[in-house]
This record gives structure tokens, sequence and C-alpha cells, in this order.
């Protein structure tokens, strides 16, 4: 594929160089008169100038939220799946083009910006057969001639919190899924990459307003965390909150989301780590911890951050790893040539500078990299992938850096890395490449991981839509994407039937008169 330029892309996503925050279908609108600069992580490039949403737009797109909500779950659900079948179809026509947005605006390379787009079609297919089988089970009733049943309901207007780092597939995550559970969707997409929603949302108004649904099913806010989000997280009429980003900004929703005893999903900060035995294929070992480590530039919450291998493996491995580092293309996102692109702004790289001095001082041995590139496009935000040999207690080691900073350690036994691998606060992803099955087994039982994802001769990264997608401990809990994730979206009804006419009590109870 040739290189799509900023121009062709923004034609053909609806984007314009002024742009205003705020939209439920129909015109985009915003009177906050905050301006918000949108620059390309790889030059520095102006792409576009967003006018924020402030509170008085959030107050109108929430009200539009609700109303749609009304007509939307009295729509049967496989219905609603057609609808998100034409969103499907509608990506499937702007994937070229969306996926080039996300790799001029984010900054990860096109073919991960494309499979990013290719992740938004996968849930919608996925949701579409979920849309006729939102089902719960009939139940064994104490009482004669009783039923018990179950019975999903649509539960409300649901909250979207996205990152930078996945701009686009994880607002498709939640919102196909919303969406055929009959909820309608308010999001807030990330300060950094504000057109990934704009693009998204006028991708869907096409789809809504072709079927002449109601306006705000679908409505975006582009506006602060510390004004439009602390809005969105404080109002009682958002059931739930789906947020991706870092623990302490998942701590802070968890208070106030809690504090109303509304509901979250929070997929926060990983530190992923990789064991790999000295009974593995160290050549697929090699290429996932590669993918997993320098992938992303290092920006995905699923990103390897720690090799735990085994003593024997150790240094051949390391040596190996070091000479596909040393082959890494570095440069222009766009570019098909690339491997890796830019971080995400000067604040990440100064993050990848702190990291690298406090490992430094915990320890730490640089084996590779550590470096911040001469801007080769006028941006300081290339860096070179690093691999440092430290402890896991090091201090830095049990902090997420979103950064390409590999931490490499030995073990001897499989007991022990286990140990190092779960000696972390976060729990989100996690593997083991090894031949063994007993290894291979433990890892995934009670005694090994204890992420929300464990896998077996496959990287941390990379998971697909099929599987519930979430972690434990400081990741904050919760699951997106597939598997049964779509039952967080709706409220669960248990009804009981009496149909034989007599009253009887439960438990035994006698009460008459
Ligand atoms: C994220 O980094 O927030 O498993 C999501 C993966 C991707 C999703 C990552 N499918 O790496």
């Amino acid at each position: 594929m040739a290189k799509m330029s900023k121009k062709k892309i923004f034609k053909a996503l609806g984007l314009v160089t002024k742009q205003k925050g705020a939209n439920y279908g129909g015109e985009w609108f915003a009177t906050s008169k905050q301006l918000l600069e949108v620059r390309s992580p790889t030059s520095g490039q102006l792409l576009a100038t967003v006018e924020q949403a402030g509170a008085r737009d959030y107050t109108r797109v929430m009200q539009q939220s609700q109303k749609a909500f009304v007509a939307w779950r009295a729509r049967p659900a496989p219905k609603r799946g057609e609808i998100v079948r034409q969103v499907g179809e509608a990506l499937r026509e702007k994937k070229d083009a969306l996926g080039a947005l996300v790799s001029l605006e984010m900054g990860k390379i096109l073919t991960e910006g494309l499979g990013e787009v290719q992740e938004m079609i996968d849930i919608c297919d996925f949701a579409v057969g979920q849309s006729r089988f939102l089902s719960g089970p009939t139940l064994q009733s104490e009482r004669p001639d009783h039923r018990m049943m179950e019975q999903w309901h649509p539960l409300g207007t649901v909250g979207v919190i996205s990152a930078f780092n996945f701009p686009v597939a994880v607002w498709a995550w939640n919102t196909a899924l919303a969406w055929i559970c009959g909820d309608t969707a308010l999001w807030k997409p990330s300060s950094k990459a504000p057109l990934c929603g704009v693009a998204c949302q006028n991708i869907v108004n096409e789809v809504f307003k072709r079927n002449k649904l109601p306006m705000g099913i679908s409505a975006v806010v582009i506006g602060r965390g510390s004004t439009i989000g602390e809005k969105l997280i404080g109002d009682k009429r958002i059931p739930l909150v789906s947020a991706t980003g870092s623990t302490r900004m998942g701590k802070r929703i968890g208070e106030v989301v809690g504090a109303r005893l509304g509901r979250t999903i929070l997929e926060l900060g990983g530190n992923n780590a990789l064991i790999i035995s000295d009974k593995a294929d160290l050549t697929g070992a090699l290429a996932s911890s590669f993918f997993g480590a320098v992938g992303t530039a290092g920006q995905r919450c699923t990103s390897t951050r720690r090799l735990i291998i085994h003593e024997k493996v150790y240094d051949t491995f390391i040596k190996k790893l070091i000479a596909n580092y040393k082959k890494v293309r570095i440069g222009d996102p766009l570019d098909p040539q690339t491997l890796m692109g830019p971080l995400i702004d000067e604040g990440a790289v100064k993050e990848y500078e702190n990291a690298i001095t406090a490992a430094k001082a915990q320890g730490g041995k640089v084996l590779y990299g550590a470096k911040v590139l001469t801007p080769p496009f006028g941006r300081r935000t290339f860096v070179l992938p690093t691999i440092i040999a430290i402890e896991n207690s090091a201090e830095i080691v049990q902090h997420e850096t979103f950064a390409p900073i590999l931490y490499v350690m030995k073990y001897r036994q499989i007991e022990e890395a286990f140990r190092l691998h779960n000696d972390v606060p976060q729990g989100l992803s996690s593997g083991i490449y090894s031949d063994s099955v007993a290894e291979a087994e433990a890892f995934l039982s009670y005694l090994g991981s204890d992420c929300g994802i464990a896998n077996v001769n496959i990287g941390t990264s990379g998971a697909e839509i099929g599987g519930a997608f979430g972690g434990e401990k400081e990741t904050g809990g919760g699951r997106e994407s597939g598997s049964d994730s779509w039952k967080a979206y709706m409220r669960r009804q248990t009804n009981t039937i009496n149909w034989g006419g007599q009253v009887h009590l439960a438990q035994g109870v006698e009460f008459q008169s």
C-alpha cells in the first residue's frame, strides 16, 4: 500500500483541521473556547485544532444519550446486532484510512494501525452473533410448580474512557457490546488521540443516520479529564464506566464511581512477563519477546516488560535478542519499512529516560539501547528500544513505564520463576515458553500466573478479541471484549414464576393466620 497522505486520510474520514469536540450525530459542536492542538508524534506537525467540549456541551450530549437509550433498548437485540453488523462493514470500507490515521496521530506502525482496525471489525462480528444469545439460565425452583430463570436487560448510558495507545479498538470493544446489549455509549477519547475519536464517530453516524435511528446512541466528548472526565465519572446517570489508562487514573475513577455505587471496568497498568524455560523453543520465544517488547514501541498495556529466563539459556538468548534489537528500523510509522515509530510525546521520552536512570541507580546494567535519538523528523520522540539486566525487586521494575524498556533476569527453579513473575503489583498479561507440559500446566494453575491473561508458547501482547480481556491486582479488574464480558453491560434479573396457583414460601417458612 502506498503511503497515504494526511489530506487523503482526512478526506476519507471526514476530518477537518478546525474540529469541534462534541457530537451525538449531526453537527459537531463545542462552546468551551479551550483549544487542543493535535500534533503528529513523528514530525510535530500540527494535524488539527480541536475546540474541546465544555460543561454545557457535556450536558447536551448526555441528555441526548439518555433519550436515545429509551428508544434503542426497545429495539430487539438481533436488530441492534444488525446495526453493529453494518458498523463492521463501514469499518471494513474505511480500514485503510482509519488504520493510517491511528498511525499518523498516535505513532504506531501502519501494520499495527491496520491490526487495530481489524480488532474493531472482529468485535463487531463477534457482537452480531452475541446479539442473538444474551441468554440466562433456567434454574430449578425448590417450590412445587415454580420456575426460575434469569434475564438480562439493557443498562443505560455506558461511559467509555480510552487511552492514546489503542485509540480506536478499545472503544469498539466497549461500544459493539454496549450497543447489542441495548445501551448507548458516551465516549471520552484520549486528548492525545482525539482525531481517532472524531473519525470513529463520523463512521458510525453514517450508519445510524442511514437506518433512521435516533441521535445519541453513539456520543463523543473530547475534553479535559479535570472537567469532562470528572463530570462523566461523577454522573449518576452512567451506571457503568469502562476506562483504560494508568493505575493512578483508575484509582480516581474507582473512588468516584464507587462512591456513587456505580460499576466500573478498569483496564489499567500491566507489568507483563514472559518466562523462558530451558525447555523452550528458543526461536519462538525470541520472536514473541521481540514483538512483545518492541511492538507499538512498548506502548501496549500488554507489552512485555520483563523476561524471566532460565540461567542455562540466558546468555545465548540475550545475545540473539540483542542482535534482533540492533536491526530494528526506527522511523516514520507510516513507512512500511519501519518497525518502531515514535513515543507519543516528549513527556513519554522523559519517563523513558527517568526509568533508565533509576534502573542504573538500582543496580541495573544496560545491555542495549538507553538512547534518545537525534530527531529524524523534528520531534524528540524517538528512542532506542532498551534491554536492562536487573533484579525483579528493584523499585523501577515494580513500576509500569510506558516505553520500550525490557527488564531481563535469571532463574534456576521454575518455582522461583513463578515467584518472580507474580512479585509485582500489576496482573494483566503473562506467558511461558516451555515444551514441558508440567511446567506449562503449572503456570496456568493456581500455583502459576496471577494475571487475567496467561499464555503458553505465545507472547504477552496481541490478544484476540474472542477472549475476555482484563486483569487482576492493580490492573483494576473487570473484563472487556470476548467470552461473557457482555454481561457487564447489562443488568441481571432473577425471575421466579409460580404457575401452580398454590402459595409456597421458600425455606419451608409457614406464615398463615
Ligand atoms: C491495550 O494495550 O490497552 O492484546 C490493549 C493486545 C491488544 C489490545 C491491547 N489486542 O495487545
